[in-house]
C-alpha cells in the first residue's frame, strides 16, 4: 500500500463523513412518526434552548454568533461529528436499557460498510510500515445462553498510531485498519493489528473551535470500534478501550464503560495480547 502525504483537514473528513452518512441514512425511515410525537420532541428541544437563553441572559451578538456557528458546522460537514460526539451517547444509553449481552457503545462518524472479509485468524489490513505497538485481539462470539456462534461477523475499524481513520484522511490507503472477521466453527477469532492512538477532534473546524472556546479538551481515549453480527441475533455496536490509557476518564464523547476496557498483556516478543468475548441476544420476533 502506498502513502502520499497530504494532511487531513476537518472539512475533508467532515465532507466524507457527511456523504457516507447520507448513503447509510436512507435506511432510517421515520416517516410514520405521528405528529404528536414530533411535536413533543421538538417542543422539548426548543424549550431547552429557550431555558438556556433565559438562564444565561443571552445577548443578540451571542445569538447571531450561534447562528454563524451552526452554519459553519453544516458547511464544514461536521454535523455527523458533532452529533456523534455530543448526542449519540444518550441515544445509545437509552436503547441499551432493552439490550442484553455485551455492552454497546456509540457507532461514531467513521464506520464504513462493505469492508474486506477476513478469516477467523487474520492479519488486519495495514501498511507495510504501519506504526504502532503490535496488538493481538482474540475471543469468542456466543449467544447469551453460551452457545458459540460460528460464521459470526466481527466488523472492526480503528484509528492508526496518529489517531487517523482511513476513508477520512487523504494520506491513508482505502480500507486501512478496517475489515470483517468471520468466526470459526467455535465462534472464535484472532486479529493481529496495531494499537490505535487516542483520537483528537479536528481543531481547525467549528466543533473544535467550540470545544476550545468552552475550555474543554478535544480527546477520545484510544479505542477499537466493533459491530458484531450473527444470524438470528441482535447486532451489537460497541467500542473497546485500553486500561491506563489517556482520556479514559474524560472521553469528550462520553462513550466509555468499565465493561469495555481491556488490559493487554505484553508477551516476550513485545506483542500485546487481549481476549474479549462477545455475547449476542437472540433477535426479537417483533
Ligand atoms: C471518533 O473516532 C469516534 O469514535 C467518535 C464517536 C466521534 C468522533 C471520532
Ligand atoms: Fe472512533
Amino acid at each position: 500500500m502506498s502513502t502520499t502525504q497530504q494532511s487531513p483537514t476537518a472539512a475533508g473528513s467532515g465532507a466524507n463523513a457527511s456523504e457516507n452518512f447520507k448513503a447509510a441514512a436512507a435506511t432510517n425511515d421515520v416517516a410514520d412518526t405521528p405528529p404528536e410525537r414530533v411535536a413533543a420532541i421538538v417542543t422539548s428541544v426548543l424549550q431547552g434552548v429557550h431555558d438556556a437563553i433565559k438562564t444565561h441572559d443571552v445577548s443578540y451578538p451571542e445569538f447571531q454568533a450561534a447562528k454563524a456557528w451552526l452554519m459553519a458546522v453544516g458547511e464544514g460537514g461536521e454535523w455527523p461529528l458533532f452529533m456523534d460526539v455530543f448526542v449519540e451517547h444518550a441515544v445509545e444509553e437509552q436503547v441499551a436499557t432493552s439490550q442484553r449481552g455485551t455492552k454497546g457503545s456509540i457507532l461514531g462518524p467513521y464506520y464504513l460498510p462493505g469492508q474486506v472479509r477476513l478469516p477467523s485468524v487474520c492479519e488486519f489490513p495495514r501498511r507495510d510500515d504501519e506504526r504502532g505497538l503490535p496488538l493481538v485481539f482474540e475471543g469468542q462470539v456466543r449467544d447469551i445462553d453460551g452457545t458459540p456462534l460460528a460464521g459470526a461477523e466481527v466488523d472492526l475499524w480503528h484509528a492508526d498510531a496518529d489517531g487517523y481513520y482511513s476513508g477520512f484522511a487523504p494520506h491513508l490507503p482505502e480500507g486501512n485498519l478496517r475489515g470483517v472477521i468471520v468466526t470459526d466453527d467455535e465462534g472464535r477469532f484472532q486479529i493481529t493489528t496495531v494499537q490505535p492512538a487516542p483520537y483528537q477532534i479536528p481543531t481547525d473546524g467549528p466543533t473544535g473551535q467550540m470545544i476550545e472556546a468552552a475550555g474543554w479538551h478535544p480527546w477520545r481515549p484510544a479505542h477499537l470500534h466493533l459491530q458484531v453480527r450473527a444470524e438470528g441475533h441482535r447486532p451489537i455496536t460497541t467500542q473497546i478501550y485500553f486500561a491506563g490509557g489517556e482520556w479514559l476518564d474524560s472521553d469528550v464523547a462520553e462513550a466509555t464503560k468499565p465493561e469495555l476496557v481491556i488490559d493487554p498483556r505484553e508477551d516476550a516478543d513485545g506483542v500485546r495480547r487481549s481476549t474479549y468475548d462477545f455475547e449476542l441476544e437472540p433477535q426479537s420476533e417483533a
